[in-house]
C-alpha cells in the first residue's frame, strides 16, 4: 500500500478507535479525536522523538493533551505506537502502556484508558489533563526546564538536551486564565521550543463560540511574542506537516499554530454542533460516520494489517535510531564529565545528592527568636547549593517570602540565562504552580512561594501536582494573621483546612525556626508527593531544645513538645505554628497553678495520622479528655484531635485590620484565654465526674 493510503488508514484508525471506546463505553468525547485525528498522527508519525520502546527517555519530545477530554487521541496512539509501560520507580515492565482491551473498556475500573490523561497512571503520558487549560500551563514549565537542563548540562559536541514540547488545546483551554499567564510568561521567556496548537472549532459544550469567545486570538498571541501560523484545514497533514517544519526553525519565540478544524468530522449529523463535543455518536451515526470514511461499517475496534507497521515504521524507527544515538554519545559524556552525568542519572530518579542537607541551619534558643520566612529562606539557600537541580522563586513576592536565591552564581532564570535558578513568575500563582509541576515532570525539584492566602489562585494546579504525585514544594509565608494591618483580604483562614484536604498533599506549619529545618529535611526526601509549608511573617521564639523535645519530631507529624515536671498530664494543648510558643507559654503558667498540662505541637496533620496507633496514642492520650487545640485558622477539622469533649481556639469569621498584638487579643489567641478555656474543661470534667460517682 502508498505511505499516503497509510496515512489515511492510520488516521481512520485513530477515529474510529475512539468513536468505537465512546459508544462502547456510553460516555466520552468523540468528535475531537474524530477531528484531530490527522493532527495528531502528523506529530507522532512524522515528527515527535519519542520511543515507544522506552516512554521515559529524557530526551524526548513531549506531547501534552491540554484539551483532556479528548483523551482516545492519546490512548490510540500510545497502543499503535506498543508504547511499553514503566512503574513509578522507572523500571521498565515489558508489557504495553494501553492494551486494545484497556481501549473496549475505556473509562471502566482500572483501563489504561480512563477519561482523562493521568500521569503515573498510564506510562506515555507526559502531564494530567482535563481541568482545561493547565496542560498548556504545564508545558511551558516544560519548556523552561528543557532550556534549564541544556543550558546547564550540554557541552560542546554534547547536545544531551534538545527536545521539545508539543501542547494541544481546545477553546476552552484558551479562554482559561491559566493558559493567558503562563503564554504571557512563555512569550517573554522566548521559549522557542515550545508549540501550542490550538483546535479552533468554534464549539464548546454550550454550542457555537460565537457565544463567548469572539477575540482576536492571533493578535493576543502575536502580543504575548509568540509566532503565530495558522492551518486552514485540519485534514490536510503536509500543510500541518509544514507548519510544525517553521516551529522547529523558529529562534527566539514560541509557536501557535491556529488550526481550523471541524468537531465530529465524518458524521453527517453531528458535525460542527456540540452534540458532538461529549457524548456518543448513537449506533446510526457510528455507521454513517464509518461509512464517510470508507471503513466496514459493522466492525468494533478494527486495526487494519499495516497500521501498527506503518507507526513502527515512523515514530518507532525513526526515535529509536535519536535514542540509540543519545545513549551512546551520553556514555561518552559519561567519561568526559562524570560529575554531570551522576547528577542527570540521579534527578532522572527523583535522587538527592549525597551531602544534600550538608550546612541546613541550627537555631540556638531565643525568645526574640526568628520569623518562619527567614528560617525558611536561609534553608532554601543552603538546600539550593546542595541540590544543582533545586530551583524555584515566587509570584513576585520573593523579597517578602524570602525565596530569593542570594549566593554566588544563584543567577535568575531570563531568556539569555536559562540555567538560572531563581525563576521570576511575575504576579501570575495560578501559571506559577502549573509551570512548577512542568519543571517537576521534567525531573527538576521546584519550590513555588506566594502568601499562604494566594494559595487559592493556584490551587487548581495544587491539586493536579498531589494528583500527579509530583515532589513539588509551596512556599506559603504570611501563614495567619501576623499580616495584621493589611486585613481579612490577606489574612489566610479557611487556606490551611482546605490545603489539608487535598489527598496526598503534605501541609506543614512548623513552630519555629528549628521546626522549619525539620519540616525541609522531611520534604525534601519525598519523591512522589507535594508538600506545601506554611510559615509566619513575624518573628516566633525558637524553642529551647534542652527543655522542650527535639524538633526531629516534626517528621512524625505531632510530638510531644512539653510535659508536666511529674504526673500524668491531665490537659493537652494542641497547636501549630506561631501558636506553639503561646500554647507553652500558657502551659508554663498552667504549671504554676498546679494543672498537668502537656503541649503538642503539631505540624502536619497527614503525616501525624500516617504513624502507628500506638504512637499516636502515647502523643494524645486517649484517656485524657480535656483538650484544646490552638491555630490561627479555621476551627474545621480540629474536632478529630480535640474529641466532642475538647475545645477549638481559632478562627470563625474573617480576621481584621489592626496591628497583631490587637488581633491576638481579638480573637482569643492568648495565653490567658487558653488558660480560661481549660479551666472550663477542667470544671465540666469534674462535674462530669462526680455525676458518674453519684449514679
Ligand atoms: C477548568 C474546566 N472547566 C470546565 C471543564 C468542563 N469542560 C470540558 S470540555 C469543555 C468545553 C471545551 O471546549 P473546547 O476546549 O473547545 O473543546 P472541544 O469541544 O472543541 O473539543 C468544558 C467546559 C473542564 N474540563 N475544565
Ligand atoms: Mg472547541
Amino acid at each position: 500500500m502508498a505511505n499516503n493510503d497509510l496515512d489515511q488508514l492510520s488516521i481512520n484508525t485513530i477515529r474510529t478507535l475512539s468513536i468505537d471506546a465512546v459508544q462502547q463505553a456510553k460516555s466520552g468525547h468523540p468528535g475531537t479525536p474524530m477531528a484531530l485525528a490527522p493532527l495528531v498522527f502528523t506529530i507522532w508519525n512524522r515528527v515527535l522523538r519519542f520511543d515507544p520502546k522506552d516512554p521515559i527517555w529524557p530526551n524526548r519530545d513531549r506531547f501534552v493533551l491540554s484539551n483532556g477530554h479528548a483523551s482516545m487521541l492519546l490512548w490510540s496512539m500510545l497502543y499503535l505506537t506498543g508504547t511499553q509501560a514503566v512503574n513509578a520507580e522507572y523500571e521498565r515492565l515489558g508489557q504495553p502502556a494501553v492494551t486494545l482491551e484497556d481501549i473496549r473498556r475505556f473509562r471502566q475500573l482500572d483501563s489504561k484508558a480512563p477519561g482523562h490523561p493521568e500521569y503515573h497512571w498510564t506510562s506515555g503520558v507526559e502531564a494530567t489533563t482535563g481541568p482545561l487549560g493547565q496542560g498548556v500551563a504545564m508545558s511551558v514549565g516544560m519548556a523552561i526546564a528543557e532550556k534549564w537542563l541544556a543550558n546547564h548540562y550540554n557541552r560542546p559536541g554534547f547536545e544531551m538536551f534538545d527536545y521539545r514540547i508539543y501542547a494541544i488545546a481546545g477553546d476552552g483551554c484558551m479562554m482559561e486564565g491559566v493558559a493567558s499567564e503562563a503564554a504571557s510568561l512563555a512569550g517573554h521567556l522566548q521559549l522557542d521550543n515550545l508549540c501550542w496548537i490550538y483546535d479552533n472549532n468554534h464549539i464548546t459544550i454550550e454550542g457555537n463560540t460565537r457565544i463567548t469567545f469572539t477575540e482576536d486570538i492571533a493578535a493576543r498571541f502575536l502580543g504575548y511574542g509568540w509566532n503565530v501560523l495558522r492551518v486552514g484545514d485540519a485534514n490536510d497533514i503536509d500543510r500541518i506537516q509544514h507548519a510544525l517544519t517553521v516551529f522547529a526553525q523558529t529562534k527566539d519565540r514560541p509557536t501557535f499554530i491556529i488550526l481550523d478544524s471541524h468537531i465530529g468530522y465524518g458524521a453527517p449529523n453531528l458535525q460542527d454542533t456540540a452534540a458532538a463535543h461529549g457524548e456518543p455518536l448513537g449506533e446510526e451515526e457510528v455507521r454513517l460516520a464509518k461509512r464517510s470514511y470508507g471503513w466496514p461499517e459493522d466492525v468494533k475496534f478494527f486495526v487494519p494489517d499495516g497500521v501498527r507497521e506503518h507507526f513502527n515504521a515512523g515514530i518507532g524507527a525513526r526515535a529509536a535510531e535519536a535514542r540509540r544515538r543519545w545513549t551512546q554519545l551520553f556514555e561518552s559524556y559519561r567519561v568526559a564529565y562524570p560529575d554531570l552525568a551522576s547528577e542527570i542519572d540521579l534527578m532522572q530518579s527523583r535522587q538527592l545528592p549525597v551531602a544534600w542537607d550538608k550546612n541546613l541551619p541550627v537555631f540556638p534558643a531565643d525568645a526574640k527568636g526568628i520569623a518562619g520566612r527567614d528560617a525558611s529562606g536561609k534553608v532554601l539557600n543552603e538546600l539550593a547549593q546542595n541540590i544543582p537541580w533545586f530551583v524555584g522563586g515566587s509570584a513576585d513576592l520573593g523579597p517578602s517570602n524570602r525565596t530569593m536565591l542570594k549566593f554566588n552564581g544563584a543567577g535568575n532564570v531570563e531568556a539569555a540565562s536559562p540555567g538560572g535558578k531563581n525563576l521570576h513568575f511575575g504576579v501570575r500563582e495560578h501559571a506559577m504552580a502549573a509551570i512548577v509541576n512542568g519543571l517537576a515532570l521534567s525531573k527538576l525539584r521546584p519550590f513555588a512561594g506566594t502568601f499562604l492566602i494566594f494559595s487559592d489562585y493556584a490551587r487548581p494546579a495544587i491539586r493536579l501536582a498531589a494528583l500527579m504525585e509530583l515532589p513539588v514544594i509551596y512556599v506559603f509565608t504570611h501563614d495567619a494573621m501576623g499580616d495584621g494591618e493589611d486585613g481579612p483580604t490577606h489574612q489566610p483562614v479557611e487556606q490551611l483546612v482546605s490545603l489539608r484536604a487535598i489527598p496526598g498533599l503534605v501541609m506543614l506549619r512548623p513552630a519555629d525556626a528549628n521546626e522549619v529545618v525539620e519540616a525541609y529535611r522531611y520534604v525534601m526526601q519525598l519523591r512522589h508527593k507535594p508538600a506545601a509549608i506554611a510559615l509566619s511573617r513575624q518573628a516566633l521564639p525558637t524553642l529551647d531544645r534542652n527543655k522542650y523535645a527535639a524538633a526531629s519530631g516534626v517528621a512524625r507529624g505531632a510530638y510531644v513538645l512539653a510535659d508536666p515536671p511529674e504526673g500524668q498530664p491531665e490537659v493537652i494543648l494542641i497547636a501549630s505554628g506561631s501558636e506553639v510558643s503561646l500554647a507553652i507559654d500558657a502551659h508554663e503558667k498552667l504549671l504554676r497553678e498546679g494543672i498537668r498540662s502537656r503541649v503538642v505541637s503539631m505540624p502536619s496533620w497527614d503525616i501525624f495520622d500516617n504513624q502507628t496507633p500506638e504512637y499516636r496514642d502515647s502523643v494524645l492520650a486517649p484517656d485524657v479528655k480535656s483538650r484544646v487545640a490552638i491555630e490561627q485558622g479555621s476551627v474545621l477539622g480540629w474536632e478529630r484531635y480535640v474529641g466532642s469533649f475538647g475545645r477549638i481556639i481559632g478562627m470563625k469569621t474573617f480576621g481584621a485590620s489592626a496591628p497583631l498584638k490587637e488581633l491576638q487579643a481579638k480573637f482569643g489567641f492568648e495565653p490567658d484565654r487558653v488558660i480560661e478555656v481549660v479551666k472550663e474543661l477542667r470544671e465540666k470534667e469534674n462535674v462530669l465526674n462526680l455525676r458518674k460517682e453519684i449514679a
